[in-house]
C-alpha cells in the first residue's frame, strides 16, 4: 500500500485523506471572511476534525478566481501561526498542513507544528521553498498552477494544445524535479493537478476524466475539487456554498481513478461518500495491479 512520509509519520493511503479546509483570509472564494478571529478559527478547525477530517489545510492568502491580493509574509504569517500552535495543543495528532507559497511562511509554520506544506505553485515561485521542507522533512503538496498568486486563479494563463493532462504532467514533473533537487525525498511529494488554477472549466474536466494519467506518475494524488467553478458549471449551482453535492461527485470520480487526498469545505459529506466509495472500490483491482 501506497505510503505518504509526512515528518516522522508514514500516512498510508489505501483509505481515502480527507482534509478540511480551514481559510483565514478575508477574501477566499467560499469563506472568506469567516474565520477572521482566533476562536473562530479554532472551532471551525475543530469541527472538521470532528466531522470526520484526517486534518486541515490551513491558508493565510487566496488565490481567487477574481484576482486575488497578495500579501506579505509577515501578514499570511500573522494569520496563519496562532490558529496553527492553538490546534496543534489542541489536537496533537491531526495531520496539519499549511497552504503557502513562501518558505518564510512555511519555515515559521513548521516551527509551530505543520506537517505538511502545500504549495499552490509547486515550487515556482521562492527557490527557498524546496530546502525548508527538505530539513524538516514535512510533507510537500506540489500543485499544477501557472502564473503569479494574483491570477493562477484566473484564466491568463489558461492556454494549453490539444493534449492538457499531458501539458499538466509535465509542468508537474518540473515540480518533482525542484523539489527532489533541492534535496526532498521523493516519499515526502504529493501532487495535484490544480484543478480551476489556470485551467479553464473544459481544463479541469479533463484533468479528471483523464486523473489515472497523473496517478500513474507514482506519488499520492490530491485533487482540490471542492466548490469548484467547473462544479458550478457543471451542476448549474452558481453559488459556491450549492455546490457540495457535484464536489462529492468528482471526489468519488477522483477516488476511483486513484487519488486519494480529499482537500474539501464539507468534510462530513464528503467523508461519508467516500468511506462508501472506498468500500465498494476495494473488491476491484488495485491500480497498481491493474495498470
Ligand atoms: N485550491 C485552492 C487553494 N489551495 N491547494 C491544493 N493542493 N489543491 C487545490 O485545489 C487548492 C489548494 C483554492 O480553494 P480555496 O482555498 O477554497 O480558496 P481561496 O484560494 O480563495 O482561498
Amino acid at each position: 500500500m501506497q505510503q505518504w512520509r509526512v515528518r516522522e509519520r508514514a500516512l498510508a493511503l489505501g483509505h481515502p485523506l480527507v482534509f478540511g479546509i480551514l481559510n483565514v483570509t478575508p477574501d477566499s472564494f467560499s469563506d472568506g471572511g469567516k474565520y477572521l478571529s482566533l476562536e473562530a478559527a479554532v472551532e471551525q478547525g475543530a469541527l472538521l476534525l470532528e466531522e470526520g477530517a484526517d486534518g486541515l489545510d490551513i491558508g493565510g492568502e487566496s488565490t481567487r478566481p477574481q484576482g486575488a491580493t497578495p500579501v506579505s509574509a509577515e501578514e499570511e504569517r500573522r494569520r496563519i501561526l496562532p490558529v496553527l500552535a492553538a490546534l496543534r495543543a489542541r489536537f496533537p495528532s491531526a495531520i496539519l498542513s499549511v497552504d503557502t507559497v513562501k518558505s518564510g511562511v512555511a519555515a515559521a509554520a513548521i516551527d509551530a507544528g505543520a506537517d505538511i506544506i502545500n504549495d499552490v505553485s509547486g515550487l515556482r515561485l521562492d527557490p527557498q521553498m524546496a530546502g525548508v521542507c527538505a530539513t524538516a522533512r514535512v510533507g510537500l503538496v506540489l500543485m499544477h498552477s501557472r502564473g503569479s498568486v494574483s491570477d493562477m486563479g484566473t484564466y491568463a494563463d489558461a492556454q494549453y494544445g490539444d493534449d492538457v493532462v499531458g501539458e499538466v504532467i509535465e509542468e508537474l514533473s518540473g515540480a518533482v524535479r525542484r523539489a527532489t533537487d533541492g534535496g526532498v525525498s521523493p516519499d515526502a511529494i504529493a501532487i495535484d493537478p490544480g484543478l480551476g488554477f489556470a485551467k479553464r472549466s473544459e481544463h479541469s474536466i479533463a484533468v479528471l476524466r483523464e486523473l489515472r494519467r497523473v496517478v500513474a506518475l507514482g506519488f499520492p494524488v490530491m485533487v482540490g475539487a471542492s466548490r469548484k467553478r467547473f462544479v458550478g458549471e457543471l451542476s448549474g449551482a452558481a453559488e459556491p456554498g450549492e455546490r457540495m453535492h457535484g464536489s462529492i461527485a468528482a471526489n468519488v470520480m477522483a477516488l476511483a481513478a486513484g487519488a486519494s487526498i480529499f482537500r474539501v469545505h464539507d468534510v462530513r459529506p464528503n467523508r461519508r461518500a467516500l468511506d462508501v466509495a472506498y468500500a465498494l472500490r476495494a473488491s476491484e483491482p488495485s491500480i497498481e495491479e491493474s495498470a
